[in-house]
Formats: structure tokens, C-alpha cells, sequence
């Protein structure tokens, strides 16, 4: 099992994450706490904040890196939103994008909505899901080097790539501006420019 892994700060590993981009690459961020803590690690117009529903960070990824195959594509969800669309992960190990990597922070519950526990909590293990469906490079991030190792990784290796975190309770400072035709109209422009000069993806 994995209860020897160090319990993180996703604020903490969304920066270590952000800090290492270039440039182009997508990141899209899962409902809730997940795109919270990305707009916190400063906003950027190649990032897509989910407000609505959960379970939809990794099949947008998964449609920007099939549509952009020279773009680096991040996917950050939570435990709890990755459960309500495990199947997407059978289906990127079949479809094997190599410039798509997911990051789950797992906290073991549903936080923002009152802390009630998920599968986590009990047997369920993400790495070994992830491995079952099919994705054969995925690792648990140990502590914060290790994590910020594999994003190293997954940013210069051809994926997919599948990376889970156990991570604490601590809430998110702030949270993205509810201002979806803005995400969405600002992402789509930046997804509109490809990845040029400097861009040290693919
Ligand atoms: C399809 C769907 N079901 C339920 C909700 C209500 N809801 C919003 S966020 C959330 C919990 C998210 O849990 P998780 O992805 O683990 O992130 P955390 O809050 O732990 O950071 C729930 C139940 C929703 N928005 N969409």
C-alpha cells in the first residue's frame, strides 16, 4: 500500500510544477481546489480553470494533446473527480498521446464539499488503477523532490505519464474568478498560437 508516502501541499507542488513550464505547455485544472490552487501559482493564459464539473480535467487534456501533438499537456484533478472518470485513463493508455501527463493530488476526500471521504480513504490505490488501465509510467511522488523529479520527467520523456500525490487538507488561499467565457475565450486564443521560438516541448 501507500501510507508511506509524505502528505503534501498542493499549492506547494502546483508551483514546483509551473515554475519548470517554458512556455506553451496547457495545463488544465480540475474542479475546484485543483484549478484554485493553479490560478494561486499565477495565472496564464494556457491554463484551463474546470468550474463546473468534476471528472473533466483529464479528458480535456486529453482532447488538447490530441489536437496539438507539439504541445506539452498537463491534467491536475482530484481524487475524487478522477474516480468519476477512471475510464478515461484505459483510454489514453490505448491512445498513448506522448505529450499528455496527469497529476492527482489525493487527499482521500472530497474537501470541497465537507471532507467526506473517498475510495482513497479506504483500499483504493491510484498508481495501481493507473498501471491496470494500461499507463506504465506511473509513480507516486514520495516528497516534494521526488514530485518535482518526475514532473522533470514527464516534461522532457514521452508519456502518457501519470503521477499521484497524497497531499494534506489546507485549503487553497484564493479561488479562480468565476468568469468562464474569459477562461475559455483567453485559453482558446493561446491555444491558438503554436508552440514557437523558446518552446522547449516536443
Ligand atoms: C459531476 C459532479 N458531481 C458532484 C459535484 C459536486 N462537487 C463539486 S467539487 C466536489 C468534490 C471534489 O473532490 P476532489 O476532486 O477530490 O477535490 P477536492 O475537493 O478534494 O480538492 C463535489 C462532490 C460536481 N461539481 N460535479
Amino acid at each position: 500500500m501507500n501510507s508511506h508516502l509524505k502528505r503534501m501541499s498542493r499549492f506547494d507542488l502546483t508551483c514546483r510544477l509551473v515554475e519548470q513550464l517554458k512556455h506553451d505547455e496547457a495545463v488544465i485544472g480540475g474542479i475546484g481546489n485543483s484549478n484554485f490552487d493553479l490560478w494561486n501559482a499565477g495565472p496564464r493564459p494556457q491554463n484551463f480553470y474546470m468550474l463546473g464539473s468534476m471528472g473533466l480535467a483529464v479528458p480535456i487534456a486529453l482532447g488538447v494533446a490530441l489536437a496539438q501533438p507539439e504541445r506539452r499537456v498537463f491534467a491536475l484533478e482530484g481524487d475524487g473527480s478522477l474516480l468519476m472518470q477512471l475510464g478515461a485513463l484505459a483510454t489514453i493508455a490505448n491512445l498513448k498521446p506522448r505529450n499528455l501527463a496527469i497529476m492527482v493530488w489525493d487527499n482521500a476526500m472530497y474537501q470541497i464539499t465537507g471532507a467526506q471521504p473517498t475510495a482513497s480513504a479506504g483500499r483504493a490505490d491510484f498508481v495501481a488503477i493507473a498501471r491496470g488501465a494500461g499507463l506504465e509510467q506511473s509513480a507516486w511522488a514520495a516528497d516534494e523532490e521526488d514530485f518535482t523529479a518526475l514532473v522533470a520527467r514527464s516534461l522532457s520523456e514521452d508519456g502518457p505519464w501519470f503521477v499521484a500525490a497524497k497531499i494534506d487538507g489546507s485549503a487553497p488561499k484564493g479561488q479562480t474568478p468565476r468568469e468562464p467565457a474569459i477562461i475559455k475565450d483567453r485559453f482558446t486564443r493561446a491555444m491558438a498560437q503554436k508552440p514557437g521560438d523558446g518552446y522547449g516541448g516536443l
